[in-house]
């Protein structure tokens, strides 16, 4: 039988990179579009580990050079295309704001225009992101799809075209395109400058004697944190529930900076308040003070279950960084 073929956009990142061995253990063959970058050593560091899998392909692409996605449509014809491409960090969205608006933004246009030429039947889901929401919450404190969306970062108004457009094709042209609405994901393969990771990095850091303080920004702002396996088990739910729709995706239990710090201090005998300090560098012109995702609507209608909550999934952090430090 043929198999199934994915192409995901994006797939040398920390959640792609969890889509893609999700995907192949599930019998597809899986292309993943990676983007060029000087340092060709760490670009496919993420899959390294699977590198010789006959059934994982490689090609470049940028999402935002449209030539290049409808080549690698026209090449592979596939099934189903994950888009988790992003320019990915928040604060950075402030420094480089129109870099972010053309990946996180028209990058989605380009792909939507591209399948719609090239492949019109093949199903592709797009990460948006709880930043979307920025601080608006429904009643009962927390974000669900019908949450009203006001962002607060050059990023989160650049997913917002993302998502938008999203929406408009499947009812303009009936794509299957869908929308993950992702709350902050994490895990060992989480890059160094989120917060889960420095803080974890960090205070190994500190019981190493290799450092005495960990400098970080806001310590007051809460987050939904949730294991990328979960996430990426949830983006194949998606692709194949009987239509295209938005789900939000998050674990419903929301912690403070704080509350990490503690957490992880601790966890290695040391307490936080010995070591942390606040300092403007980290702070961000606008914030997001509060998350908490209500993904009842995945849970009920996909029949997703998140196997992971947020002390397995830190501690899995940290028994990776304890190796690697
Ligand atoms: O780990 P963060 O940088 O993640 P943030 O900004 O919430 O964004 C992540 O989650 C989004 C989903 O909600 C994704 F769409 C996005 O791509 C990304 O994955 O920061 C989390 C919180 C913020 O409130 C930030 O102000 O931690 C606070 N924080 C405090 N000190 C810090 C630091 N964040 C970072 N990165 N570095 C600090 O030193």
């Amino acid at each position: 039988m043929k198999k199934s073929k994915a192409f995901i956009i994006g797939g040398s990142g920390q959640i792609g990179s969890y889509i893609v061995e999700n995907f192949l253990s599930k019998g597809l063959e899986v292309w993943v579009g990676i983007r060029r970058h000087s340092v060709s050593e760490t670009q496919t560091s993420r899959l390294n580990h699977i590198f010789n899998d006959e059934n994982l392909k490689f090609v470049y692409i940028d999402i935002t050079d449209q030539t290049s996605i409808t080549n690698a449509l026209n090449k592979i014809n596939p099934d189903f295309v994950v888009n988790c491409a992003a320019q990915s960090h928040v604060k950075i969205s402030f420094d480089l704001p129109v870099y972010t608006a053309n990946v996180d933004g028209m990058g989605v246009l380009n792909l939507l225009e591209s399948i719609r030429q090239c492949c019109p039947t093949t199903r592709l889901i797009t990460f948006s992101t709880s930043e979307m929401f920025g601080n608006s919450v429904s009643v009962g404190n927390f974000q669900s799809e019908d949450t009203p969306m006001h962002p607060v970062s050059p990023y989160g108004c650049a997913k917002l075209m993302g998502y938008s457009l999203i929406r408009n094709y499947r009812n303009s042209y009936g794509m299957f395109a869908s929308n993950i609405i992702c709350f902050n994901t994490e895990s060992p393969r989480r890059g160094e400058n989120f917060v889960t990771t420095k803080v974890v990095k960090g205070a190994i850091d500190i019981l190493n004697g290799k450092t005495d303080k960990l400098e970080l920004g806001n310590l007051e702002a809460a987050r939904d944190w949730q294991n990328a396996k979960d996430v990426a088990e949830a983006t194949w739910l998606i692709l194949n529930h009987d239509k295209p729709d938005d789900f939000v995706i998050a674990s419903g239990v929301s912690h403070t900076i704080k509350d990490l710090c503690e957490y992880v201090f601790s966890k290695l005998g040391m307490s936080y308040q010995d070591y942390v300090i606040s300092t403007e560098k980290f702070l961000r012109p606008e914030e997001l003070n509060y998350l908490k995702g209500d993904s009842t609507k995945a849970r009920k209608v996909l029949n997703w279950n998140p196997k992971y909550n947020f002390e397995q999934t830190i501690d899995e952090m940290i028994e990776y960084w304890k190796t690697k430090i």
